[in-house]
């Protein structure tokens, strides 16, 4: 039998499941694995600028795509420390991620070797799995371990630390075929039965439906259950796409994050349907002031140990969130809750007007919220848009509009700032022929500007939009609203952002006003090149945000309302 290098067999089976592209950043550990991958030759390689940036691309990638997104993860040592950020970002978006990450050479391992660091147990809590395959006839067979734990249940990343002299030794070749992964099936019978019973007489029923849809491929699932039994959907946080925006039934997004509609809706609801969804904390601040004391709930999802976690469920039950949409669909028949839907529909038409006013504030500098209306009203219903963390970008996740299925990846729980740009070039890859667009602000694209270079040398244009309010805004606000206004820290100056895009080679609009940011957007979508637009917004009209953490404005400032505009 013919033998071919451990490099070799860890191409080999990547290309036998679908990975059609990896991320990464080289170093000299990884060498021999670079070197199968060029010979191999049938799977794209995006070279990150930064590990973690490459971490982030492959997250979304794996969001996009349903398979893992996988990493070349770099240098022993430094490299490897650097997707941390990644890794612990993948982790708490259930998103799968397979690391590849170099290792010292056996024979120099726990001797304080150059570039040694404790990897297997740096990435030991923050992963699905972290750990160092020992044996070059290991590498194959836990690499397709290492596929299957991390896209299986709830999904995650998983570290497979390989000593670089694995990746060079002989190993007997191989012939791999897909990984098998077992799919979750719908919740049992008997509690789709019992949910479908709740639902049916209830006198003000939500569905409240989160990730395990778009995972699940299960958007079709979910407006026809909705369709059928005419009862509202609230999305999780950072799920504004599950259904599409201004469907008759769709509230939108629910909780602190989101819109007053939605969040009334789950307040008052009588009985409360989850379906692939936890009730996690940025969907509800673990509160009764986002879900009733005396809701009724009935809660699905993929991993069992976050059903009734946050909130009681009375039916608690594992499964799949569009396998069960579609049983309940059999089992459950029309509420009579004409009241309730008659309320939400005035409700929603309230809310578009005041959304519609709000796009039409004509102040200078542009109010974010004017901003977010241009954008809405001017991406087209392909794009897929990426979020970063922040002031503007909280807002911006219900404010914006998502049409097509899989339009809308957030940094969901971790809340990183600096995920956003990465996370738009690891989208575009994945989906190449759908318009990318990244919606930043301008302290998080300075974490990661150089990936802009990156996009453009690999020919994935992506549109970067910066709504630039000179600040860590959301820090701001907290500074502005409870300690007096003393800002440390708070405020800073970026470069021209727009400017720096056409020194890469791609193009950079500047925006000063309302008007313009709309008819730029629509045009830097089809123009299939990589462009900034640096819009600058006013830095004195941030969102108070998380009024529970502080008690009460001090020096006698007066706290505004949260969601006030300015
Ligand atoms: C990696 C990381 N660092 C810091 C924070 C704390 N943080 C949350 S939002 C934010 C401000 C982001 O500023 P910007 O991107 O300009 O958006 P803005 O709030 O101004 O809209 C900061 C510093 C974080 N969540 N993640
Ligand atoms: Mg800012």
């Amino acid at each position: 039998m013919t033998n071919i290098t451990g490099g070799e067999a860890v191409y080999r089976v990547l290309k036998a499941n679908g990975i059609d592209t990896v991320f990464g950043l080289l170093g000299g550990s990884m060498l021999e694995l670079y070197d199968a991958m060029y010979k191999g030759g049938q799977v794209a390689y995006v070279g990150a600028r930064d590990e973690r940036a490459a971490g982030h691309m492959a997250d979304a990638w794996a969001r996009m795509t349903g398979k893992p997104g996988v990493v070349l993860g770099a240098q022993a040592g430094p490299g490897v420390v650097n997707i941390v950020t990644a890794v612990a970002e993948a982790q708490l978006a259930y998103s799968p991620m397979v690391v590849i990450a170099g290792a010292i050479t056996r024979a120099d391992q726990h001797k304080d070797t150059f570039q040694e660091v404790d990897q297997v147990a740096l990435f030991a809590p923050i992963s699905k799995r972290s750990v160092m395959v020992s044996d070059p006839s290991r590498l194959a067979p836990m690499l397709e371990d290492a596929i299957r734990l991390a896209n299986s249940g709830r999904r995650g990343p998983v570290v497979l630390h390989v000593p670089r002299d694995l990746f060079a030794a002989e190993v007997p070749a191989i012939d791999p075929t897909p990984v098998n992964i077992a799919r979750p099936g719908p919740a049992a019978p008997d509690d789709v039965a019992a949910m479908a019973e709740l639902l049916s007489s209830a006198k003000r029923p939500v569905i409240f439906a989160g990730g395990g849809f778009k995972w699940g491929r299960g958007r079709k699932a979910l407006t026809a259950l909705a369709e059928a039994l005419e009862v509202p959907v609230v999305a999780s946080t950072g799920h504004a796409d599950v259904m599409r925006h201004g469907h008759p039934w769709f509230a939108g997004q629910a909780g602190p994050r989101g819109n007053h509609v939605a969040s009334r809706l789950t307040k008052e609801a009588d009985v409360i349907v989850v379906l692939g969804a936890r009730l996690g904390f940025n969907s509800t601040f673990h509160s009764n002031e986002y879900v009733g004391s005396e809701t009724r709930i009935a809660q699905v999802d993929v991993e069992g140990s976050a059903v009734g976690r946050y909130f009681p469920a009375e039916i608690a039950a594992q499964g799949d969130a569009r396998l069960t949409a579609e049983a309940l669909m059999d089992a459950a028949s029309k509420p009579d809750c004409g009241p309730w839907r008659d309320a939400f529909r005035a409700d929603m038409d309230s809310l578009r007007t005041e959304r519609a006013k709000e796009a039409a504030i004509e102040t200078l500098p542009m109010h974010p919220r004017r901003a977010l209306g241009e954008l809405r009203d001017a991406l087209p219903e392909n794009a897929i848009v990426t979020l970063d963390t922040g002031n503007t970008c909280l807002q911006a996740a219900d404010r914006l509009a998502h049409y097509e299925p899989l339009s809308l990846i957030t940094p969901l729980d971790f809340g990183l700032v600096g995920f956003g740009l990465s996370a738009a070039i690891g989208a575009k890859a994945a989906a190449p022929h759908r318009p990318v667009v990244a919606v930043m602000g301008d302290g998080a694209v300075g974490y990661t500007m150089i990936e802009i270079q990156t996009a453009i040398s690999h020919d994935l244009p992506i549109v970067i939009v910066v709504l630039d309010n000179e600040a860590w805004g959301a820090e701001k606000a907290y500074q502005q609203e409870f300690y007096g206004g003393r800002l440390l820290g708070a405020e800073i100056k970026s470069p021209r952002f727009d400017k720096f895009a056409e020194l890469c080679g791609g193009k950079g609009i500047w925006v000063d006003g309302p008007g313009e940011l709309g008819p730029v957007l629509h045009e830097a979508t089809s123009s299939g090149k990589t462009i900034v637009i640096q819009a600058r917004i006013d830095p004195g009209a941030l969102m108070p945000l998380r009024k529970d953490l502080f008690k009460a404005p001090q020096d006698g400032s007066k706290a505004r309302p949260p969601g006030a505009l300015s």
